[in-house]
């Protein structure tokens, strides 16, 4: 695709040299865009699911706002920044109604795969916990929820329960083992979101999508900045600590076939979970710390059945590259959680110690 009368509608400096296609994401596509003085993130909006790209746009403008405004001088490079278009607005709709938009290439950033080691998880937790407490004081009004009842556990069973009904591409035969289990497994996944609805804890403005891939690291693997501020909005805290877990946690990546890789590395939880206490304490209430870990079963529940539900309706949701690439990635997720169920109160006891 030629991407020149994009990039030219934006506001970037310097001529383009080259283009990077960015592969990680399933929503979005990403690219990069090296010009003769600096580098830009190009990306198209895929908006058949993220509908309200106005309200999107608005959003992201807000807290990349609020939190430059946060940091110094000398880590501004290193925030967020969205890149107008020569008309002054944060998207461009091209000519076939797609949505483009362009952020400042945060400069020698990288993203990790599996976490390596203790230090790494501990600066990933210190980072969400930041993230958390920046987004506390940001000025009304709230933000727009994008995706309403993106983490509403309670939803997504019963979207997962339609897509059995619906078996829309035959495939319930072949995964009548997975999907048993996860309707079995159910009735204890309601319990954050029945918390909130009693009032016990708060909505707070969160990621939503903490996933490992979500954070840019330094050459020496220090952290930079969150990205991917697509989903930002009120959610319980738990969900975010959760799913830096789920995905972080794992000494496998969420596309892994061989099963047997699938673990959660202790060590490196309890290194995140200590990092995550730095900045959290100062906020966090004690019923939140009680859900934290009940977090990372729910949300490693959530991600099996939004993958096996999209296996199911027929790969409708998610990028694939191949055809039982969602049902591979359901697989990791029962697995990580057989592996939560067995360490939960291990996990438990540890985090409730560091608060
Ligand atoms: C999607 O776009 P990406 O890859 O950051 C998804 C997340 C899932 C994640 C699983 C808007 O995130 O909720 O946890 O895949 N984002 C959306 O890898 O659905
Ligand atoms: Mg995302």
């Amino acid at each position: 695709m030629n991407l020149s009368p994009i990039i030219s509608a934006f506001q970037i400096k310097g001529n383009v040299i080259s283009i990077d296609t960015i592969a990680s994401g399933y929503i979005n596509t990403t690219y990069k865009v090296n010009t003769s003085e600096t580098s830009y993130i190009l990306q198209k909006i895929n908006h058949t699911i993220f509908k309200k790209v106005d309200a999107l746009t608005e959003n992201i403008i807000r807290i990349t706002a609020h939190l430059k405004s946060k940091v110094g001088n000398e880590d501004k490079d290193n925030t967020l920044q969205v890149i107008y278009t020569k008309t002054n607005v944060g998207y461009h709709k091209d000519t076939q109604g797609y949505f483009w938009r362009m952020f400042n290439f945060i400069p020698k950033s990288k993203t990790i795969e599996v976490l390596e080691s203790k230090e790494q998880a501990y600066t990933l937790g210190e980072s969400f916990s930041k993230y958390h407490l920046q987004l506390l004081d940001l000025p009304a009004p709230k933000l727009t929820e994008i995706i309403p009842d993106f983490h509403n556990t309670p939803t997504r069973i019963q979207h997962f329960k339609e897509a059995i009904a619906k078996n829309a591409v035959n495939r319930l035969k072949n995964v009548k083992e997975e999907v048993d289990y996860m309707l079995e497994l159910s009735s204890q996944m309601h319990e954050i979101v029945d918390l909130g609805n009693q009032s016990k804890i708060p909505l707070r403005n969160i990621h939503q999508d903490t996933k490992l891939s979500n954070i840019l690291f330094d050459e020496q693997n220090n952290p930079l900045c969150i990205i991917d501020l697509d989903t930002t909005s009120s959610g319980y805290l738990a969900y975010d600590f959760a799913d830096a877990v789920r995905t972080g946690m794992n000494t496998a990546t969420e596309g892994e076939k061989d099963i047997s890789k699938v673990s959660l590395n202790f060590s490196l939880f309890t290194s995140f979970a200590k990092g995550y206490a730095v900045n959290s304490k100062s906020f966090i209430t004690p019923e939140e710390v009680n859900t934290l870990v009940l977090g990372v079963k729910i949300i490693t529940y959530e991600q099996a059945i939004r993958f096996l539900g999209d296996y199911l309706n027929g790969d409708i949701y998610y990028r694939t590259e191949y055809a039982d690439e969602n049902l591979v990635r359901t697989r990791v997720q029962i697995a990580f959680l057989n592996n939560i169920l067995d360490n939960f109160s291990k996990m438990n006891t540890f985090v409730k110690g560091l608060y």
